[in-house]
């Protein structure tokens, strides 16, 4: 039924976007056509076919580390500040092709186009920009007095962040002086092809970048190269221990980015009203698809009626929908795989005993959608609430004193994030003290900044990713390589 305070449709234009039918991969500065078999990639809110890209075989691999290796010659001795020169280009690119990348992204992925236009791409370009003032300062980065890069760098990742995920890796490997070989993930090549591109628009020499579409077999094939110096991956908890099984007895270095199933935690003398919108955040933001998403929430038992009933309240307003639209908030599942794990997953917890709940939303036919959904009646030993769901859906759980919301906080095999909502500065210290969590915010959630490292604890992986500490994972101080 429609109110007074319906919005209209207000669908981003997709012309500015120039797809080609089909890609090839993109080696030694160009675009080349590659052995495997190709494979399509489709619109998750539609499932129209927007491309065909090539599945890269081992062959092209070894194609892309060959280039690579070639090029690290020149780019590991070429000055800080020239390396800089292109890292700032094609940071001033990104920005410049900004709304051309959103809306790609957001076909391709799914996502609503306010969340590409307004956080994923700003963010990479910010990424690009951050490294760039690296670059030239490694010396005085507190690492030590002679830090040289690794050599060749094989990137694997996921779908929930395409181009952001590729900066976070790309960037630092590039500012430190490594070549790269980066696989995105096979629902989510097109951002990556695009980004390939703007390496050709910012001239940087043939062979630095590397980008190789394709499925699992090509990142293991990646993984498995012997001329690849260093993996950084991030991904599932499973693959991830592949890799680090594949990996162990060779030289090659890694960094994992793994899963996580973070605790959002708000106390009785939290400000609610900020609190609700901080858990909306924290699980629907990217419908879900957040490795560090506060899919976990623990609420204190004295304001766990009024919170469910603002959350549940709030959510009602939350429009489902198209990504293109400028007013949707949450966009489509990224893939049909995803979307039967949600739905598992979700039974899963009905049938545990959980009590499922979703705002009446219609969801639209084709495509691949699902409502969010709140659990509550949720215990610690059931499966939605120690299993990474990644997706829409936010389980509810209580506590009674800062020591159970630790202990509840801390009781899984994560270790990625968490957040804190009280008025209490000297109990968010101590809580940040108490968890076992690679980022812990506080009054807020889900806040990312190229300044500031990210990773995780236990089976989230290891390895820092951006910052000063970001740098690390990609110098050495031995010898060369
Ligand atoms: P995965 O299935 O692990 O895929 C990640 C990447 O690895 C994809 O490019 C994938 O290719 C590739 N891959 C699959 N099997 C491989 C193998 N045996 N060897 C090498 N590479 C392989 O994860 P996903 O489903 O795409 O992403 C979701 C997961 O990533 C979640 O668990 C989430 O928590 C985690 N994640 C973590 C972070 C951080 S920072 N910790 C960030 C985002 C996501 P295909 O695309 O072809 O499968």
């Amino acid at each position: 039924m429609s109110t007074p305070f319906d919005y209209a449709p207000a669908p981003e234009s997709r012309a500015i976007v120039d797809l080609s039918p089909s890609y090839g991969l993109f080696i030694d500065g160009e675009f080349v056509d590659g052995h495997g078999t190709p494979f399509k990639t489709i619109s998750p809110s539609t499932e129209e076919v927007l491309a065909e890209v090539v599945e890269a075989d081992e062959a092209d691999v070894d194609a892309a580390v060959k280039a690579a290796r070639r090029a690290f010659r020149s780019w590991s001795r070429m000055s800080g500040a020239e390396r800089a020169k292109y890292l700032f280009r094609i940071a001033r690119i990104i920005q410049e092709r900004a709304r051309e990348i959103a809306v790609l992204e957001s076909l391709d992925n799914g996502k609503p186009i306010k969340e590409s236009r307004d956080v994923d791409i700003p963010t990479a370009a910010a990424h690009f920009f951050y490294h760039a003032g690296w670059a030239d300062k490694l010396e005085y980065a507190g690492l030590a007095p002679d830090v040289r890069p690794l050599g060749v760098v094989g990137q694997v990742i996921p779908w929930n962040f395409p181009l952001l995920m590729l900066s976070w890796k790309i960037a630092p490997a590039l500012a430190t002086g490594n070549t790269v070989v980066l696989k995105p993930a096979e629902t989510t090549p097109l951002t990556a092809l695009l980004f390939a591109q703007i390496c050709q628009q910012a001239d940087l020499p043939p062979g630095v970048v590397n980008i190789v579409t394709g499925a699992g077999g090509t990142g293991q094939a990646i993984v498995e190269h012997p001329d690849v110096d260093k993996i950084a991956f991030t991904g599932s908890t499973d693959v991830g221990k592949q890799i680090a099984r594949t990996i162990a007895g060779t030289r090659k270095r890694v960094t994992l980015e793994l899963g996580g199933k973070a605790a959002n935690i708000v106390f009785e003398d939290a400000a609610i009203d900020q609190a609700i919108e901080g858990i909306v955040n924290g699980i629907f933001f990217n419908q879900g698809h957040v490795c560090c998403a506060g899919s976990r929430l623990l609420v204190q038992e004295s304001i766990a009626d009024d919170v469910i009933r603002r959350l549940k309240r709030r959510l009602g307003t939350l429009r489902v929908g198209d990504p293109l639209d400028k007013n949707t908030d949450i966009g489509a599942i990224n893939s049909a795989a995803q979307l039967a794990k949600i739905k598992e997953l979700s039974e899963v917890g009905e049938a545990e005993g959980a009590t499922r709940w979703s705002p009446p939303c219609e969801l639209p036919e084709r495509g691949f959608w699902f409502a969010p959904t709140v659990f509550t009646d949720v215990s610690q030993t059931q499966r939605i609430a120690r299993e990474e769901i990644f997706g829409p859906v936010l389980s509810v759980l209580t506590f009674r004193t800062p020591q159970e919301a630790v202990a509840k906080a801390n009781n899984t095999p994560y270790g990625l994030s968490a957040g804190v909502w009280t008025e209490k500065g000297s109990r968010i210290l101590w809580m940040a003290d108490q968890l076992r969590a690679g980022v812990v915010w506080a009054n807020t959630f889900n806040r990312f900044d190229p300044t500031s490292p990210f990773g995780g604890y236990k089976e989230s992986g290891y390895g820092r990713e951006g910052g000063r500490h970001g740098l690390e994972a990609y110098v050495t101080t031995g010898g060369t390589r």
